[in-house]
Order: structure tokens, then C-alpha cells, then sequence
């Protein structure tokens, strides 16, 4: 504590936030001579951006200090956002965004000699994510700081991030994502906060001869510290700054002094580097559980730190523990942070002395779950031995668990089930799965942990309870289960994004208050006769192809003039159940009959399109490498054949990411959502498409179906077989003798065969999986509606007013899906949190 006589010469040298051009430029220079030790003789871009992001950063530290010390003093109810990846991206120009000083650091920084997109260009990005649900979460960040909702996100500070994609004679290969070489001004060590977090050991029994109770006591046998990092995130058009705290593993200063006497240094030295190792690296696994033992150390890790820091403001307050609930709700993001259910128990149980049903009370009430997948390979499980090596007392809990809950199941249906499906049912909602070896399921323990389940999009919400969890909803009914329909943010996903077409937006809705209020997007329905504003959009798009073939020229060579063709582009990661194994044969398919067309028949008929593909392959996943090597044979080929020129290209966009994605998305025309109806939980690189002006090809699947119903099914291309029928037409390919391929297909496989694209034999494992395998994808039964699609879309491009008429429609009824309804929606249904105006 400060003493009131020295508080004023506080106050007097308090920092004050830059607000004018030539403040900017004081700490400018400033950051280059101190903070770096350069100077203005040995400044380039990277030292340029270095400064630059400091002063930003400055400003946003003053605005987060007084944030957090303004939430502890009212104390509101916080929310807590555990989420094993946060798909950040960069931080630089969305800080500045959102602050609303964007145009006065450009100024500034052609002032003192430098050019702001280049130097943005210098920040890497913060990858700690795989894809789609890392991606939400960073969303779903910013929406609640701009919503001004007291919260947390708690994450892994891991040193690499997903790694970078390479390209080579068409194959994926996997480089590291070092992405801390140069020091990150976007976060703020907390050395002095620092966890300690035990591992293995084992459980003693000590009795109380007062109480006459015996008591369980975990003794760890391996101590690893959780250091944290702090990210501010600030929100838009406000001076709410929340903060993300990532934790990262450092060994404990305690030496083992046994080893080290016995002359065993190196191993000593070993044990303390196998501490950080803990976050070292992201899995590079989308919708896949790989089950290894560093994966649920790294979870563990990061729910016992975070926990902790949890539990401690909680104390700090004084209150009493039955208001815990009131003041604390924990979102786990899929499974990753189910352990933390398991540990507040423990917390409460052994350490804080409650009764269990007092404890059990308290943590149902705290946490809320949300399901990501229904892919069974994605589905957590970690095998009883190995789970009981690494936290023996936890899993005494989660069998304590089990067994009261199993008990609450068997009395609610002794009476009306007989023992036959009372035994199914039991085995199907237990936490432990009895085969060999026995493996605790995750999703389960999260449900039974949890006082609601949500999915991520209506068509998600409803199978869940249908398919997976069918027999939790008989257990518990269906109120546990709800529905979040995922969104984007619309200040990185439009305005950054598409400055352009924010503008254009913004000079129709008089301002970009439509950035706090997604559905006045609606009121450019007003516009749709407007020959002027239509011609604008137009070009916008132009524009936007413009700067994406600028993108493409420099990561591959290859040249496109973007007036003359209709940009359709499939990013996202390489899965099997996306689909773009589909995509590429369409490709095929099209390339064939261009060749088999006359160059005057191709002149009338070939509406010139250019095939944009990115993504990255988890690096053990062998039929999603496939698919990139076969794209990119594909590229190969009909980049260079002259009969296509003019009429089709085929790019893969290597190392997809978040700041490529901010290129790519406002470029398309046509973008491809075709996983196989069921699959897709909900999508939200969808939302980011239409919402840039793009319209899309996709099946009845996840957000598509929300899509549709807000835009109108004129505006979308739809197409295939409908989720409901899925698992019959499975059925039939399992019982057929063999699978009959369209003749359009056969054609495709013919040509991949002959060898057009290398090594015929090479696909063969695709092709395979089609024709022989079952066909699981449903490949060849959407084939034809797949091509059909696509001729409505040619078709529909020619008519130029109304496709941009459409465009404009579409952009016009996407206001639900901004993040900023998403958040609203968990705070009132399952959080119960109301936001805190900082005054
Ligand atoms: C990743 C790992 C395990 C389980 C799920 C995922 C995942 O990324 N799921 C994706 O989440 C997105 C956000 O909710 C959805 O939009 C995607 O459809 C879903 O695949």
C-alpha cells in the first residue's frame, strides 16, 4: 500500500493514454531508443512494428488496469472461459480498431517515415489454435468485451502454435510455429504469479481422531509451476479491456538434492526440463483425440492453475462459499477442461473440508458445457492407467462421481425399465467405459458435471440430443439441453477484414454503429435499386479478388487477372467429412469437359472460374495429406494446360491461417461449406463468407441450415442429402454387394487413374475409400446434386445485377450471427451474467 502523502505524486505521473498524432510519435521514438536501443539510423519495418505495437499497447495496458481495478472493486459475477486454444491471430491492427486510433497511427507513422500495412505485415500470428473452435473462442472474447462482461479467458501459453504449412512437390510439410522469436508486446508476464501444479504420487488416508473422519490426501510426486501471461483484450468503441491469462510450465526452483549428491546431475537437470515441455507445443488435431499422456498433463496443468487463480479471487472477497455460484461461471469449451469439474471438487472436498453433496452442489451450479462435434474419433477418452498414474485422487473422485450418479439413474428407472435395458442404459451414461482397457469418457463426466450442454447451431443441438447424449436427455430431460447458434465477430471478420466494404456499408447506415448492432445490416435492404451503391459493391469485390491474387502471386507465382473470373474458394481444415476430396473431383469433372470442348464452344459455355483451396492436414492424417497432394497435382496440371487458360485455375493457398484468412474470405464469390449433412457441428467460416458479400454452395448442414432461413433459400446453393437420411443410405452401402458409382464420377476416377495427375496408384486409397470403403462421406450420392449446384451458380453469375443483388441481401440478414448474440444469449441462459459499465 502506497501512503496517502505519496498517492498525489502518483496521480501526477499517472500515464497518460496518447490522444494525438504527436503523442504517438514522442513514444514512438521513444519505444525505439529505450525499449529497443535502436535508433532512427537502424530502424527497419520489424523494429518499426516493435514500436509501434508498444505504444498501442501502452495505451491499451492503462485502459485494462483500471478495468480490472474496477471490477474488483464492484465485484460483479465473472465469467470464465476455459479453452485449450485461442486462434487469436494478430493483435495490432484490431487493437487499434477498436481503440479508434487507427488513422492517427497511420499519419503518425508516414510522419516519421513508414508505412503502416507493411509494418503490420511484420506481427506474426498468435496461432494457438486448430481451427474452428479455437476461432470461436478468440470471438467469442472480443464480443464480450465489447459487451462489457466481466470475464476471463484461461488458456495454454503454448511456445509453438500450430505449424506452419509448406508445400513441397505438392505434399504438406509440417515447420514449426516458433512465434515468440522476438519479444511479444501483446503480453505481460506475471512472473511474480506463480502456481505450483503436482502430477502423480499418490493418495493418503489420514485420520482425525476428533472428528473420528478419515481424510484423503494426494501426494504429489512431480511439481511442475504454472507462470501467467496476461493478453489484454480490449473490446470496440469502449474502454472496457478484458484479459486473457495463458499459463505456461516452468520447472520448480526446488533442486532435487538426492539426485544430485548421488552425482546424477543430468537427470536432475532433465526433470526440470521436462516441466516445460508441458507447453511447449499445441496438438495439431482438429475434431481427433490422440489420446497421448503430455495432452491430459497439459489439460490438467492448465485447469489446476487456472482453478487456483479462480478459487483465490473468489476468497479474496470474503464471501461465503454458497455464493460461489453467484459470483463465478465456468465455461468449458468441449471437453479439453473437463478435469476442472473434477478438481473443484477436489479443491472443496479435501482442502476446503465440505461435505460432498454440499461441494457436488456448488460445481453442477458453477460450469456449463459446450459440445463441438458429434465425430466419434473426436470424443475424449484417457484409459484408467494411465489416468490413475498421473492424478490417483482424481480419479477417486470421478469413480465417487460416477457412483452417486449411477445410483440417481438406477432408482429414476428401476421401477418402469427392465434389468436388461437398465443395464444398457447405465453402461451407455457411465463415466467409465468397462472395456479393455477401461477408459473414462469425458463428454459424459462433462454433462453430469454441468448444469447445461449446449451445442452450436440448431440442426447440432437437436442430433446431439438425438444421437450422442440421446440417453443423457432421458436421464435428465431436455431442459439441461440448449442451443447456441455460433457467430463471428464483425470487427475483425468486416472491418478489418474488408475495410472497404465496411465503408461502403458504413456510408449507407450513416456510421458504424452497425458494428455494436449487427441487425441494422438490415437497413441496406433500403439500397437494392440503388444503381450507384450496387456498382460500388461490385467493385468492393473486385478490389478484394484484386488484393487476393496479389496474395496468391506471392506464395505460389502464379498469375490470375481476377476481372475475368468467379472466385470459388474452400479454406478450412483438410477433413474427410468436409469434403474437399467432393471439391476436387468437381474440379476434375470440369476440367474434363472443358477439354472436350471446342475452343468456340468453351468461348459460350465455360463461365471462367478459379478454384481457391487452403488448409492444413493434422500431420498424421493420411487421406487428408492425400487430398492436398492430389489439389495440388490438379493445380499442376491445369494451371499450365493452355485449353483451360482463360477458363480454370486450381490454387492451393499454402499455410492457411488467420491473417490469410482476413485476404482470402472477402474475395470470394462462391465459397464451399459441402461437409456431408450431419457432420459439421455448426461452421463459422460460413458466416464470415456471406457476411463479405459472398454468397455459398453448401449442404443442409450445421449454421448453413440458420443461414438459409435468415437470408432466404434464393440466395444460397444447396444441395445433397438431408442429415435423417444419412445413417440409412450407410446402412445400404454396407449391405450393397458393391457400390455403384454416377457415371460423372467414374469419369473422375478414369482420368485420376490414367495418371493425369502422377502416379495413378497414388489415389488410390481415396478412390478406394469411395468405391470399396463403404463410401462413409457419401461421396458418390452427392456427386451429381453437388454438379448441379455448381451449374446454378454459372448460370446464375451471368445475370451480374441480380447476383449482386443477392449479395446485398444476404450481407443485409446476417445480423444474427455476430458473436456479440452469441454472448448475449450464454449470459442470460446459462452464465447469468449481466455486463458492468465502467463509470
Ligand atoms: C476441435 C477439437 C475437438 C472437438 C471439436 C473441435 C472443433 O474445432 N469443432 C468445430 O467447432 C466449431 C466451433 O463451434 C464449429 O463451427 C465446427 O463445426 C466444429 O467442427
Amino acid at each position: 500500500q502506497i501512503p496517502l502523502s505519496s498517492r498525489s505524486l502518483w496521480k501526477k505521473f499517472a500515464v497518460k493514454e496518447f490522444s494525438e498524432k504527436s503523442d504517438f510519435e514522442r513514444d514512438f521514438v521513444h519505444h525505439i531508443e529505450t525499449t529497443l536501443a535502436r535508433s532512427m539510423y537502424n530502424c527497419d519495418d520489424l523494429a518499426a512494428y516493435q514500436a509501434a505495437s508498444n505504444t498501442v499497447r501502452d495505451k491499451l495496458i492503462v485502459e485494462w488496469n483500471e478495468t480490472q481495478q474496477f471490477q474488483t472493486l464492484k465485484d460483479p459475477k465473472r465469467i470464465y472461459y476455459l479453452s485449450l486454444e485461442f486462434l487469436m491471430g494478430r493483435a495490432m491492427d484490431n487493437a487499434m480498431l477498436n481503440a479508434g486510433v487507427k488513422d492517427l497511427v497511420k499519419d503518425s507513422l508516414s510522419e516519421l517515415g513508414f508505412n503502416l500495412e507493411d509494418i503490420l505485415e511484420q506481427e506474426p500470428d498468435a496461432a494457438l489454435g486448430n481451427g474452428g473452435l479455437g476461432r470461436l473462442a478468440a470471438c467469442f472474447l472480443d464480443s464480450l468485451s465489447t459487451g462489457k462482461y466481466p470475464s476471463w479467458g484461461y488458456g495454454l501459453r503454448y511456445q509453438y502454435g500450430i505449424f506452419a504449412q509448406r508445400i513441397i512437390d505438392g505434399y504438406q510439410v509440417e515447420t514449426p510455429d516458433y512465434w515468440l522469436t522476438f519479444s511479444n508486446p501483446w503480453e505481460i508476464p506475471r512472473h511474480e504469479i506463480q502456481i505450483p501444479v503436482d502430477f502423480y504420487g499418490f493418495v493418503e488416508e489420514e485420520f482425525n481422531p476428533q472428528t473420528n473422519e478419515t481424510k484423503k490426501i494426494w501426494k504429489g510426486g512431480e511439481r511442475v509451476i504454472a507462470v501467467a501471461y496476461d493478453f489484454p483484450i480490449p473490446g470496440y468503441s469502449t474502454k472496457n479491456v478484458n484479459n486473457l491469462r495463458l499459463w505456461s510450465a516452468k520447472p520448480t526452483t526446488e533442486f532435487d538434492f538426492s539426485k544430485f549428491n548421488s552425482g546424477d546431475y543430468q537427470n536432475s537437470v532433465r526433470l526440470q526440463q521436462r516441466a516445460e515441455s508441458i507447453t511447449a507445443v499445441l496438438y495439431p488435431n482438429d475434431n481427433f483425440d490422440q489420446g497421448k499422456e503430455l495432452r491430459l498433463k497439459q489439460q490438467y496443468f492448465w485447469v489446476a492453475a487456472s482453478l487456483h487463480d479462480i478459487v483465490r479471487r473468489f476468497k479474496k472477497t470474503k464471501r461465503p462459499w454458497s455464493e460461489f455460484p453467484l459470483q463465478v461461471a465456468i465455461q468449458l469449451n468441449d471437453t479439453h477442461p473437463t478435469l476442472a469439474i473434477v478438481e473443484l471438487q477436489r479443491i472443496f472436498i479435501d482442502l476446503e473440508g465440505f461435505s460432498w453433496d454440499d461441494a457436488w452442489e456448488i460445481v453442477v451450479k458453477t460450469f456449463g458445457y459446450t459440445n463441438h462435434t458429434v465425430m466419434q474419433e473426436a470424443l475424449e477418452k484417457w484409459p484408467i492407467p494411465l489416468f490413475e498414474r498421473l492424478l490417483p485422487r482424481h480419479l477417486e473422485i470421478i469413480y465417487t462421481i460416477n457412483f452417486f450418479f449411477l445410483q440417481q439413474v438406477e432408482k429414476k428407472f428401476q421401477s418402469t425399465y427392465s434389468q436388461k435395458e437398465l443395464e444398457n442404459l447405465l453402461s451407455s451414461v457411465s463415466v467409465i467405459e468397462e472395456y479393455y482397457p477401461k477408459q473414462v469418457r469425458m463428454a459424459n463426466l462433462a454433462i453430469i458435471g454441468s448444469h447445461r450442454v449446449n451445442g452450436v447451431a440448431e440442426l447440432h443441438s437437436e442430433l446431439i440430443k438425438t444421437t450422442i447424449f440421446k440417453d443423457f436427455v432421458k436421464v435428465y430431460g431436455d431442459k439441461k439441453f440448449t442451443n447456441v447458434t455460433n457467430g463471428v465477430t464483425p470487427r475483425r471478420w468486416l472491418r478489418e477484414a474488408n475495410p472497404e466494404l465496411a465503408e461502403l456499408i458504413a456510408s449507407k447506415l450513416g456510421g458504424y454503429e452497425y458494428l455494436l448492432n449487427l441487425n441494422l445490416l438490415k437497413n441496406l435492404e433500403n439500397y437494392l435499386d440503388d444503381k450507384d451503391f450496387k456498382h460500388k459493391w461490385d467493385i468492393v469485390k473486385l478490389n478484394n479478388k484484386f488484393r487476393l491474387t496479389k496474395l496468391i502471386k506471392k506464395l505460389t507465382g502464379i498469375e490470375i487477372n481476377p476481372t475475368e473470373y468467379l472466385f470459388d474458394i474452400q479454406v478450412k481444415r483438410i477433413h474427410e467429412y468436409k469434403r474437399q476430396q467432393l471439391n476436387i473431383f468437381g474440379v476434375i469433372h470440369r476440367y474434363l469437359w472443358i477439354k472436350s470442348l471446342s475452343p468456340k464452344e468453351r468461348k459460350s459455355l465455360v463461365q471462367p472460374k478459379v478454384y481457391v483451396f487452403g488448409g492444413k492436414s493434422a500431420p498424421g492424417y493420411y487421406m487428408a495429406k492425400l487430398i492436398i497432394k492430389l489439389i495440388n497435382a490438379v493445380g499442376e496440371l491445369v494451371n499450365n494446360d493452355a485449353d483451360a487458360e482463360g477458363y480454370l485455375k486450381c490454387i492451393f493457398v499454402p499455410d492457411y491461417n488467420v491473417s490469410k484468412a482476413q485476404i482470402i474470405i472477402p474475395a470470394s464469390d462462391i465459397s464451399e461449406h459441402i461437409s456431408t449433412a450431419g457432420t459439421e457441428a455448426s461452421g463459422t467460416s460460413n458466416m464470415k463468407f456471406v457476411l463479405n458479400g459472398g454468397l455459398i454452395i453448401g449442404t443442409v448442414d450445421g449454421a448453413n441450415v440458420e443461414i438459409t432461413r435468415e437470408i432466404g433459400e434464393d440466395n444460397i446453393f444447396l444441395f445433397g442429402n438431408l442429415a435423417e437420411n444419412v445413417e440409412d443410405i450407410r446402412h445400404a452401402h454396407r449391405y450393397a454387394p458393391h457400390l455403384e458409382l454416377p457415371e460423372s464420377l467414374k469419369q473422375v476416377f478414369e482420368a485420376i487413374e490414367s495418371g493425369k495427375f502422377g502416379e495413378g496408384d497414388e489415389y488410390k486409397p481415396l478412390l478406394d475409400s469411395v468405391r470399396y470403403h463403404k463410401d462413409y462421406y457419401l461421396v458418390s450420392d452427392d456427386f451429381d446434386s453437388y454438379l448441379q449446384a455448381q451449374e446454378l451458380i454459372d448460370e446464375a453469375y451471368k445475370d451480374r445485377d441480380d447476383w449482386i443483388q443477392k449479395s446485398i441481401i444476404s450481407v443485409a440478414n446476417m445480423g444474427f450471427f455476430s458473436s456479440d448474440r452469441c454472448i448475449e444469449e450464454y449470459a442470460e441462459m446459462i452464465w447469468d451474467v449481466e455486463p458492468l459499465e465502467r463509470d
